[in-house]
């Protein structure tokens, strides 16, 4: 083990910044969230549109595409570990889906997935607001069939909800890709972004931002692009980016993910590019991990979960590689690749590890701090009693400020 003398320590600042981490959580998410959560994964029906009168709410992501483009497909295999076979006995979907994802302090959103298309001109649908709550805005377009129709439908659909709510990720996802070549994935990707933003420059919109992608249940491409749709709705995603390229350079780590075990999306990344086949082993390791845990790990008696604290594990590539995998929290595993020769000083990745668990949950705590304060002065805006100095008080009594996690000092050699 590297001895501290001989380290280079590094303070990091995590700033908190306060318009990034308003509107992207629920107020009852708490502290227990992080250590003792639990997986709400429950499904109800398209009733109950309307916000909390808080006016917070998880950000909504919402599945929209022409009927069996594979919405429902995508958010069966994602979040209930449905198997892609499976999907073709799905029944067609015939009123709106909303589920809660809060998986983690980090992953916590709605999935709405739509039957077919919103008619637009249907009074008795309120689809401003649907559009003013939502972050995401995802079309599926089936990439097997032809696309002309979903074009337009794609069109109608981002331009509408542009106008209620120009803070939208619009993503789009080139679906059922498994049945193309190469070359045909290309191809159709270049025409339907091309066609799409013809349509968008047209209608004078072209400051309207697509994110194209190329996706399939039958591999791991869906995850990786929700993946990314859901790092857009992290406001905490740069402080979680360089917290990971501190660790990585100062452990001698060539990749990490800080991955939501559950869904096997990965919520931060370091700054170097992804690889899908990086990607894919990590997903195979958790998948691993989680299936010897649950056949030999536990036992009858000892009721427990298939993952905790002490859960890791080291796998040896033949290239020399090495994979390691650690407990951050109940929801999050962080998935290291390396060379054996620097996982020779384990002790000091160790120790480096403890410091970024650490700096995690300071990041959590300013989360949790920011959405106290936000409640209480929310509370206090519905009371009609709550004299205005009061208010004044408090917001001073308790500030929002930015954190210096002085105590994280990761070391190299
Ligand atoms: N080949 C292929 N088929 C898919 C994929 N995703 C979904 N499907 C199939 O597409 C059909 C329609 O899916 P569904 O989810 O019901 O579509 P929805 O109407 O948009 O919700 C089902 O038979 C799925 O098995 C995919 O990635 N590849
Ligand atoms: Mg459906």
């Amino acid at each position: 083990m590297t001895s501290s003398s001989e380290g280079v320590s590094k303070y990091i600042e995590v700033e908190d910044d306060e318009t990034l981490a308003i509107g992207y959580y629920d107020d009852d998410d708490d502290f227990d969230t992080f250590t003792d959560g639990n997986l709400d994964c429950s499904c109800e029906d398209g009733g109950g549109f309307s916000d909390p009168l808080s006016g917070e709410v998880k950000p909504r992501i919402l599945l929209m595409g022409l009927r069996r483009s594979g919405k429902s497909s995508i958010q069966k295999v994602v979040f209930h570990k449905m198997s892609p076979n499976e999907t073709l006995f799905l029944e067609s979907t015939n009123k709106i889906c909303r589920e809660d994802v809060s998986n983690s302090s980090f992953v916590s959103f709605q999935i709405w997935d739509f039957p077919g298309q919103i008619d637009f001109f249907d009074p008795t649908f309120d689809y401003e607001m649907i559009f003013r709550g939502t972050g995401a805005l995802i079309f599926v377009i089936d990439s097997q069939d032809d696309y002309v129709e979903a074009l337009s439908r794609l069109h109608l659909t981002v331009t509408r909800a542009y106008k209620v709510n120009p803070e939208i990720n619009f993503e789009v996802f080139i679906h059922k890709v498994d049945g193309l070549s190469d070359d045909a994935k290309i191809e159709k990707q270049r025409d339907i972004h091309k066609r799409a933003n013809d349509d968008l420059a047209d209608a004078g919109l072209e400051k309207i931002h697509l994110s194209l992608y190329l996706t399939s249940i039958y591999d791991h491409s869906i995850f990786e692009a929700f993946s990314k749709v859901v790092q857009k709705l992290i406001p905490q995603l740069p402080t979680l980016e360089n917290l990971l390229n501190i660790f990585i350079s100062n452990s001698g780590i060539e990749k990490a993910f800080l991955f939501d075990v559950v869904s096997k999306i990965y919520i931060a990344t370091d700054s170097s590019p992804v690889d899908m086949q990086t990607y894919e082993l990590c997903c195979d390791m958790i998948d691993v991990v989680i299936d010897i845990s649950c056949i030999y790990g536990l036992t009858e008696e000892k009721a427990g979960q298939p993952y905790d604290k002490e859960s890791m594990a080291i796998i040896h590539l033949n290239n020399t590689t090495v994979m390691y995998l650690k407990e951050v929290t109940k929801f999050l595993a962080l998935v290291c690749f390396l060379r054996e020769e620097s996982f020779e000083r384990k002790g000091l990745i160790d120790y480096n590890f403890h410091c970024f668990k650490n700096a995690i949950q300071e990041v959590f705590d300013v989360r949790v701090k920011v959405q106290k304060n936000r409640k209480l002065l929310s509370q206090r805006r519905w009371s009609k009693q709550a004299p205005m100095e009061s208010l004044a008080a408090s917001t001073e009594r308790r500030p929002i400020g930015g954190i210096t996690c002085q105590s994280t000092i990761f070391k190299s050699t």
